[in-house]
């Protein structure tokens, strides 16, 4: 880990090892334009800020690559610092070469996240925004990519500060409150303390139950594939995995146990779980215990494939019947529609498909897209992703409840206060402006060199 109180010129290459078309190398630090001086020409005079400048890089009157570097004067850059963004070519001689040159001369080599963390330190980014700058990274997924990017632009941060100065509004009301007695208080005065008061707890209140969503979007959609035994789940499963994953059988009750497989479709990520068939009068215990896993399964998922073979005409009580119960959206689907004696147009709704043919799999897709689409558009609301700040705001949540109840029975501002301030430290905590050092190791160390 880096020493947090270093200044010194930092270096790094910023692009992933090994060759490649260019390769982009940093500096950071009050050498950064010292540096470029040495080893670049033609010289500059009245260098920019975020300009670009093409030229030659020389190690005393060696040429080592035509390049382009990048200019940003302090203060505005990435890390607050003087940065200088070296574009070579991408040969594993010339990056190292470059990176030699420039510790040659003053710098020394990042280590992970040095660069982020300069830009925390100068007030650049909040930890909440660092963190979520990691998420952005690791996303792997449209909706966590689109989480990501909100947080990075700094939504929550917003949202705790605001917070924050709330809890600050409750503490001077409390320090009034120490200067006087119980009975001089004003009735009025309680009155606004608890509004606001749970005004914050509701807002804390609507973050932490964010966080399921957040889990969600990040793990993927979980769509649980039921129906009875033999409608073609496996045979869908496969279908869309694209892969003989799970054994199909014309023999009922071949899927015992479930199968879960991720699955990315137009840029989401999906969980998709075959189940064993759902049976009515069934005694046998192997099949009674598929039946319980699938009933867990269908709790835990987003969206239920609900699968037959019959174009049935109680399908939308069917439908209905899943909604209301378990309160999931559900793609009612009549499989095997190869084999319908009747002739058939396909359609969105009851969707008929040939898992086994890929016929109408277009018409599920569809579905399936807008239900997702519908998830992200009603979930624009802010969303925790990351458990850290999950558990601190769950913290701060019950510091503030128990503020809410101890005024029930008396006010004693001073204990008050306490509370109130082990409240203020964990939001202060969520957004770095208290931090411990092993928190920013923990989190700095996710990064790669050069960022
Ligand atoms: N003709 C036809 N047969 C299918 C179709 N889908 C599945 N099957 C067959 O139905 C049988 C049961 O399929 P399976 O996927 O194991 O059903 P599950 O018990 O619901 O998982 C197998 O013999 C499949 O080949 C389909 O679209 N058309
Ligand atoms: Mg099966």
């Amino acid at each position: 880990m880096f020493n947090i109180d270093n200044n010194d010129t930092i270096t790094a290459i910023a692009t992933p090892p090994g060759i490649g078309a260019i390769a982009v190398i940093r500096i950071s630090g009050q050498l950064s334009f010292k540096i470029i001086d040495i080893i670049f020409k033609p010289k500059l005079k009245n260098l920019k800020s975020r300009r670009i400048y093409l030229g030659y890089i020389y190690s005393k009157n060696t040429l080592i690559d035509k390049v382009l570097i990048n200019i940003f004067k302090s203060p505005n850059s990435y890390t607050g610092e003087d940065i200088i963004e070296i574009s070579c070519h991408g040969s594993i001689y010339i990056q190292n070469k470059i990176l030699d040159l420039i510790i040659t001369h003053g710098a020394r080599l990042a280590t992970r996240g040095e660069f982020t963390f300069r830009a925390f330190k100068n007030g650049k980014l909040d930890l909440y925004q660092v963190e979520s700058l990691l998420e952005l990274f690791y996303s792997e997924n449209k909706l966590d990519h689109n989480l990501a990017l909100n947080n990075l632009r700094g939504d929550v941060s917003l949202i705790i500060k605001n917070l924050r100065t709330k809890i600050l509004t409750l503490n001077t009301m409390l320090e009034f409150w120490i200067d006087f007695s119980e009975e001089d208080i004003n009735k009025n005065n309680i009155l606004a303390f608890n509004n606001l008061l749970l005004n914050i707890i509701n807002h804390i209140k609507d973050l932490i139950n964010s966080f399921k969503l957040g889990l969600f979007f990040k793990k993927g959609i979980a769509i649980a594939i039921i129906g009875k035994p033999n409608v073609g789940k496996s045979t869908l499963f496969n279908f869309l995995l694209k892969a003989e994953r799970s054994i199909v059988s014309n023999k009922s009750g071949t899927t015992i146990n479930y199968i879960e497989e991720n699955i990315y479709i137009d840029g989401i990520k999906y969980r998709l779980i075959d189940n064993a068939g759902i049976k009515k009068n069934t005694l046998n215990k192997l099949e009674l215990k598929g039946i319980k896993k699938t009933i867990e399964n269908i709790k835990k998922s987003e969206i239920i494939m609900y699968l037959t073979n019959k174009i049935n005409p109680k399908h939308q009580h069917i439908q209905k019947y899943y909604k209301s119960f378990f309160k999931k959206e559900i793609i009612f689907i009549i499989n095997k529609c190869d084999l319908l004696k009747q002739k058939i147009k396909l359609q969105s709704s009851p969707i008929l498909i040939s898992a086994k043919y890929g016929i109408g799999i277009n018409y599920l897709l569809n579905q399936l897209k807008s239900i997702s689409e519908s998830f992200i558009k009603n979930n624009k609301k802010t969303i925790i992703t990351n458990i850290r700040h999950y558990e601190e705001l769950k913290k701060a949540f019950f510091k503030l409840k128990k503020i809410k109840s101890k005024l029930k029975i008396g006010i004693e501002p001073e204990i008050l206060s306490l509370l109130l301030k082990e409240a203020n430290y964990s939001l202060e905590k969520i957004i770095g402006t208290i931090t411990n050092e092993e928190i920013l190791f923990h989190i700095f160390d996710r990064f790669c060199i050069g960022k």
